[in-house]
């Protein structure tokens, strides 16, 4: 048996698999687990590569594996914009960021190509964002604030705890326009 281990028990034997691998059938072997066929949501924007007893996820350019090694998360830092007209970018944010950071807090669009952010009742948008806008996948706040800094001339931004506002009214749904208080 490969790399199985095999105990003798009244009458018959009983046999385990290391991680990885899975019992055959007939109980006389260990059979290397295919995680690209089975494991549901491995990899999923990566390019997976099952191996005898593992599996591995690689990642295209510019993505980070997972500490956890399952999944591949967009680490590129792009342009982000306020505004999508048609085919054009328009009002572009002080610093590059990742589309996460960007889109899921209600930009337009982010990138080199002018990609259009998922729309917010969308499951992409869900996928990106999966805590709603204004929170990362791990639940951290985003400080909008610090990221539209020369959007607000005039105002005061605030950050809050997964939302911002501007001179007490809040923005939430729509595209930020910095409004003076007079
Ligand atoms: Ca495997």
């Amino acid at each position: 048996m490969l790399a199985g281990k095999c105990q003798n028990v009244a009458g018959s034997h009983l046999c385990q698999c290391p991680k990885g691998y899975r019992l055959s059938p007939d109980g006389n072997e260990c059979l290397d687990v295919n995680e690209c066929l089975e494991k549901v949501g491995f990899c999923v924007d990566g390019f997976c590569q099952n191996t005898e007893g593992s599996v591995r996820c690689e990642c295209p350019v510019g993505w980070q594996l997972s500490a956890d090694g399952s999944q591949c998360v967009d680490a590129r830092e792009e342009p982000c914009y306020n505004e999508h007209k048609g085919k054009f970018c328009l009002g572009p944010r002080g610093q590059n960021t990742t589309r996460r950071n960007c889109c899921c807090t209600l930009a337009a669009a982010w990138g080199l190509d002018c990609q259009a952010c998922p729309a917010q009742n969308t499951k992409e948008f869900q996928k990106l964002c999966p805590l709603g806008a204004g929170r990362g996948g791990d639940g951290e706040d985003f400080d909008e604030c610090a990221m539209m800094e020369h959007l607000c001339e005039g105002g005061t931004c605030v950050n809050t705890d997964g939302a911002y506002r501007f001179n007490e009214i809040s923005f939430s749904n729509s595209l930020i326009i910095c409004k003076n208080s007079d």
